[in-house]
C-alpha cells in the first residue's frame, strides 16, 4: 500500500484533524501515518480545550515516519503554535521531492480560533514556500490573499494572488460563500484554472470536511495520480460524503 501522512490536531468528537484524515485515508485504500500536533477535547459543538505537543516530540514523529515508513504524499492540518509550524517546515527542507498539501486550518467550524499571529506569520514565511497546493475556505483565503471574498470571481482572484505570492497551486473553496445553489472551489496551479461544482447540501454541519477533503487529495497523489486529477476526484470524494451525511447522537457525521 502506498504510505500517505497527515500532520495534524486530535479531534476527541472523532469528525476533524487527525481521525478524519485516517478514516479518509483507510477508505480510499493508502497506509496512514500521522504525526500528532495537538490533542483537542471538543466535541461537534465546543472546543473545551487545546494543547500542543513539544516541538520536540513533533520532530520525533516526523524522524520515526519518515526513517521506516515514508510517505508518497503528506498533508497538514491543525498546526497551532509558530514553534511547531517551524519544526514542520525544517524537517521538510531536508525532503524536497514529498508532495506537501497546505490545509490552513485556523478556526474551526464551530468558530473557535486555533491560530494566533505569529503562527499565522511563520504558516505564511515558512510553511506555504514550500507547499504544492494550499487548500484554503473563504475565510482562511480573505485572511491568507488579504481581499474580500463574496462571489466566485472572488475565487478566482484569491487563488490567482496565493499562487503569485507562495508559488504553490491553490484550491479555494466557495462552500461557505452565501447566496449560492451549488458548492464551488477554484484550483488553479499557474497554467490551468478549474471550476469544481457540486451539489449544495443544506442542514448539514460540515465539521470535519476540509481536513476530509485534504486528505482525499493526499490519498489520490499517493496512488501516483496527478495534483489536476487528484483534486477533481477528491472534489467528487468529499461531495458524496456530504451527500451520506449520518446521525449520531445529537449530531451528524460524514460518510467515509
Ligand atoms: O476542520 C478543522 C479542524 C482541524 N483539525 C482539528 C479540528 C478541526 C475543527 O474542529 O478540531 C483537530
Amino acid at each position: 500500500m502506498p504510505v500517505a501522512l497527515t500532520i495534524a490536531g486530535s479531534d476527541s468528537g472523532g469528525g476533524a484533524g487527525i481521525q478524519a484524515d485516517l478514516k479518509t485515508f483507510a477508505a480510499l485504500g493508502v497506509h496512514g501515518v500521522n504525526v500528532i500536533t495537538c490533542v483537542t477535547a471538543q466535541n461537534p459543538r465546543q472546543v473545551r480545550a487545546v494543547e500542543a505537543i513539544s516541538p520536540r516530540v513533533v520532530r520525533e514523529q516526523l524522524e520515526a515516519v519518515f526513517s521506516e515508513l515514508k510517505p508518497v504524499a503528506l498533508k497538514t492540518g491543525l498546526l497551532v503554535s509558530a514553534a511547531i509550524i517551524r519544526t514542520v517546515a525544517d524537517f521538510l527542507r531536508s525532503h524536497p521531492r514529498v508532495p506537501v498539501i497546505v490545509d490552513p486550518v485556523m478556526i474551526a467550524t464551530s468558530g473557535a480560533r486555533f491560530m494566533d499571529r505569529s503562527a499565522l506569520g511563520a504558516l505564511r514565511n515558512q510553511l506555504l514556500p514550500r507547499a504544492t497546493l494550499v487548500t484554503p475556505n473563504v475565510n482562511e483565503a480573505e485572511v491568507l490573499a488579504e481581499l474580500r471574498i463574496k462571489e466566485v470571481e472572488d475565487l478566482r482572484h484569491a487563488s490567482k494572488i496565493l499562487h503569485a505570492r507562495f508559488g504553490c497551486a491553490a484550491l479555494v473553496k466557495g462552500g461557505h460563500l452565501s447566496g449560492m445553489r451549488v458548492a464551488a472551489d477554484v484550483f488553479y496551479d499557474g497554467k490551468e484554472e478549474l471550476l469544481l461544482i457540486a451539489p449544495l447540501m443544506r442542514n448539514v454541519r460540515t465539521h470535519g470536511t476540509g481536513c476530509t477533503y485534504s486528505a482525499a487529495i493526499t490519498a489520490r497523489l499517493a496512488h501516483g495520480e496527478s495534483l489536476r486529477a487528484s483534486v477533481i476526484k477528491a472534489k467528487e470524494y468529499i461531495a458524496q460524503a456530504i451527500a451520506g451525511t449520518r446521525r449520531v447522537g445529537r449530531h451528524q457525521t460524514l460518510a467515509w
